[in-house]
């Protein structure tokens, strides 16, 4: 661990039912009262953020999370004085010991509400949107955030002098350019030697002209892009009827919500008015003089750094189409749309106070609602509110983090965890925290426009950050289930969650499951596959229908069963039918080589392990033909063992994600490694040596505190974009040794075997 910095003291993270603020000096832990006050610095200490925020990249990009942890541990952590369960070697009582030290370690980071808060950040067009709605709406942050965020786009510019889609990524237009205007907002002189090499890099690459499709629409709503080089993104299409194709109430959620308010905003062409600053950009950031740029020629113009998806020729005849309506548009039909849109959106902001589904809704949505309300307006006031739900500050300065956290999801993660064997006994007091937290955030009410807004009914289901936030996902509620359960099962905390609450979530997991037997993130996929051709991103893949994925799937068909353990005669029938179609989803998705791709983290030894977890939790039970299942898991495991490294460990880059190849990285990563061992484990695979091989890695590996480093990032999404999940590098290392010592280690204690 670095030493700590001193003025990373000054930002504290307070914590309130999940919620998370990080705050400048606050007179107090209460979040409202410091929102409304938000305390200033003098030039002396932004002086020192400066240099204890300094952050060197080329060391590793991933910052570890220091700020935060450095908080918690001076706060809560005591080293273990507890009991250590004795083992019959030196060898296994070392397992025993990283186990006990890696749970006490990573407790002391839960914070008083029950959940394990963390670093969130890693794509780096997050914050430049948010940037631009606080610029536009003349509602700055205070000068103490600012200057962090300044700190940390520079500290993520590539040697290129450019910027990645993400903190790990080759530099793109895209990147770029959003930090350049961001930093420029920010304050940053255009002689700014950072600024003037990134400016270079745009110009080299061919200007901002061949920003993509989501950077030209930031661009415009600066009045750095003329909206005519947009293709249009057709507000009437939402008046369409809903039975159609491919109206966009079928489209996925997240594509849903964040084109409905760019759709506002280019139907009100909504646009800075000039400056000063506005004008000098103008002539930064392309290489043709302004006021000759062909704007309708730019439409489909992107740098070929950004390309991940091209535009089929489907999307082109109706951007033909739709960009031809607006010369012809009907006034009164427009006005409609845009009406329907505002009120989506308005009931998109009641539904989850205000959070909005993700970081980009949240900002553009802000943006509409300065426009449709006005900035004095309650509802904007809200939204400026949010942004700091948002924000995240670690040793790399302030970022602005992929969703409002990942609370429920990493809270259950580590309490199935701990509970994955007897060594939970020592640890009661955090595992009752964490199942209160579990249980404050099960969703039980439904919103009261669900089916005007197109939204899933959700009585029962789990969120993957707050309920408050109110976007239940179908994985999330089945960790939720499963942790649950777990604690229920161990007896360890006095139950809360009632037999009908527990029925609700078995309920809506059935609710969400696809005609494929598989599940999907948020809904059910509701558009056919041909839709994907409208995807006109550029930069992201598979982003218009929600799909069903192996990881949904295995977690889906693993709540379930352990669910029928616990109710065998709820729903038998319809419960059994659901995993064995899960079951032959996952079968079906194992590529030749026995792996399975992982769409929401890196990557093949993730869903490999959520492949072979399901599969070998399904054996023996009857839901599915048992050589199947054998077939799927021995093929899993080969590909496994195929993959190990020479040090015991396995190691993924995010390259894997986004060439959709396993791509192995140049050092073993725990975090890898750990899902490899959790598989094997699970198949009860005959290599022992390759299993305690990897387990010596994982402790090798391991801080003095218990604690482990930060190595590459984890998360994924939509193939190209990748997301910090910093908590991955405790849950998953301390499962993987809990199960090792509930396999090898408390079974012989048992049985007295020594
Ligand atoms: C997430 C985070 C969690 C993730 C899992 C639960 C891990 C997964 O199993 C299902 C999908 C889900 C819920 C997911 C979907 C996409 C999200 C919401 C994110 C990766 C977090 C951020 C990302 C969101 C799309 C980012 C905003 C960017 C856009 C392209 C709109």
């Amino acid at each position: 661990m670095l030493p700590i910095k001193p003025s990373w003291k000054n930002w504290r993270l307070l914590t309130d039912n999940g919620r998370q603020i990080w705050a400048c000096k606050p007179s107090s832990d209460d979040i409202d009262a410091h929102l409304d006050n938000i305390d200033s610095c003098t030039e002396a200490e932004i002086e020192q953020f400066r240099i204890d925020f300094n952050f060197d990249k080329s060391q590793n990009p991933n910052s570890a999370d220091q700020v935060f942890r450095h908080q918690a541990i001076a706060e809560n952590f005591q080293p273990y004085a507890g009991e250590i369960p004795a083992a019959k070697d030196p060898q296994q009582q070392n397992i025993i010991t990283g186990l006990v030290e890696g749970i006490h370690y990573f407790s002391a980071l839960q914070s008083k509400d029950g959940h394990w808060p963390g670093d969130y950040g890693g794509p780096l067009f997050l914050l430049p949107g948010l940037i631009i709605a606080s610029y536009l709406s003349a509602s700055p942050f205070p000068r103490p955030h600012r200057e962090m965020m300044k700190i940390y786009l520079f500290n993520h510019q590539n040697d290129d002098g450019g910027w990645g889609m993400h903190i790990e990524g080759d530099s793109t237009m895209f990147g770029t350019v959003m930090q350049y205007v961001s930093l420029r907002i920010l304050g940053t002189d255009k002689s700014h030697p950072q600024l003037r090499k990134a400016g270079d890099w745009i110009k080299t690459h061919g200007g901002a002209t061949g920003i993509p499709s989501w950077g030209k629409f930031y661009l415009a709503i600066l009045n750095l892009y003329d909206w005519q080089g947009f293709n249009s993104l057709f507000p009437e299409m939402w008046l369409f009827p809903k039975w159609l194709p491919f109206h966009p109430w079928r489209y996925w959620c997240h594509s849903r919500m964040v084109y409905l308010p760019m759709a506002y905003c280019y139907g009100k062409r909504i646009q800075m008015p000039e400056n000063d600053l506005l004008l000098s950009l103008r002539e930064e950031i392309y290489c043709q003089d302004y006021a000759e740029i062909d704007w309708p020629e730019q439409r489909d113009v992107v740098c070929e750094k950004d390309i991940y998806t091209t535009q089929s020729p489907v999307l082109k005849v109706m951007n033909f189409i739709t960009n031809g309506y607006e010369k012809f548009k009907s006034s009164w039909l427009r006005k409609k749309s845009l009406q329907f849109i505002i009120d989506y959106i308005g009931a998109e902001d009641a539904q989850s106070h205000y959070l909005d589904i993700g970081p980009v809704n949240q900002a553009i949505n802000s943006i509409c609602i300065w426009d449709a309300c006005g900035r004095d307006s309650e509802q904007f006031r809200r939204h400026v509110a949010r942004w700091y739900d948002y924000l995240w500050v670690a040793e790399d300065g302030m970022k602005m983090s992929g969703y409002n956290g990942s609370q429920l999801w990493d809270t259950a993660f580590t309490t199935r965890a701990i509970l994955e064997s007897g060594i939970a006994q020592l640890f009661t007091s955090i595992l009752d925290n964490s199942y209160r937290f579990i249980d404050s955030q099960q969703i039980l009410a439904e919103h009261e426009t669900h089916s005007e807004f197109f939204r899933h009914p959700m009585i029962g289901s789990w969120p993957f950050s707050t309920a408050e936030q109110g976007w239940p996902v179908a994985d999330c509620t089945a960790e939720g289930l499963s942790a649950a359960l777990a604690v229920h099962h161990s007896g360890l905390a006095r139950p809360r969650i009632d037999e009908a609450r527990l029925k609700l979530a078995a309920d809506v997991i059935l609710s969400y499951q696809n005609q494929d037997g598989g599940w999907a993130t948020y809904e059910l996929s509701r558009a056919p596959k041909w839709l994907e051709k409208l995807n006109p991103s550029e930069i992201f893949a598979d982003i218009m229908i929600d799909y069903s994925w192996t990881e949904c799937t295995s977690a889906c068909v693993q709540a379930l069963i352990e669910f029928q353990e616990v109710f065998p005669e709820y729903k038998r029938e319809a419960i059994a039918a659901a995993i064995r179609d899960g079951l032959k989803f996952i079968l079906a998705q194992q590529k030749p080589d026995g792996s399975w791709y992982g769409g929401w983290a890196v990557c093949f030894t993730y869903a490999t392990w959520f492949g072979i977890e399901a599969l070998s939790k399904a054996k023996g039970l009857g839901y599915c033909q048992e050589h199947l299942l054998e077939r799927g898991i021995g093929r899993g495991c080969d590909f496994l063992i195929g993959k190990q490294k020479a040090d015991g460990g396995w190691g993924e880059t995010f390259e894997s994600c986004s060439k959709m190849v396993y791509t192995e990285a140049d050092s073993s990563q725990v975090v890898n490694t750990a899902w490899a061992l959790l598989a094997l484990m699970i198949a009860k695979h005959p290599d022992r040596q390759a299993i305690d091989k990897g387990i010596d890695l994982l402790l090798e590996r391991q801080t003095e505190l218990g604690d482990w480093q930060q190595e590459n990032i984890s998360g994924v999404f939509n193939y190209n974009c990748m997301i910090t999940y910093s908590n991955y590098r405790n849950i998953f290392p301390i499962w993987a040794l809990n199960r090792y010592y509930r396999q090898f280690i408390e079974v012989d204690a048992e049985t007295g075997v020594s």
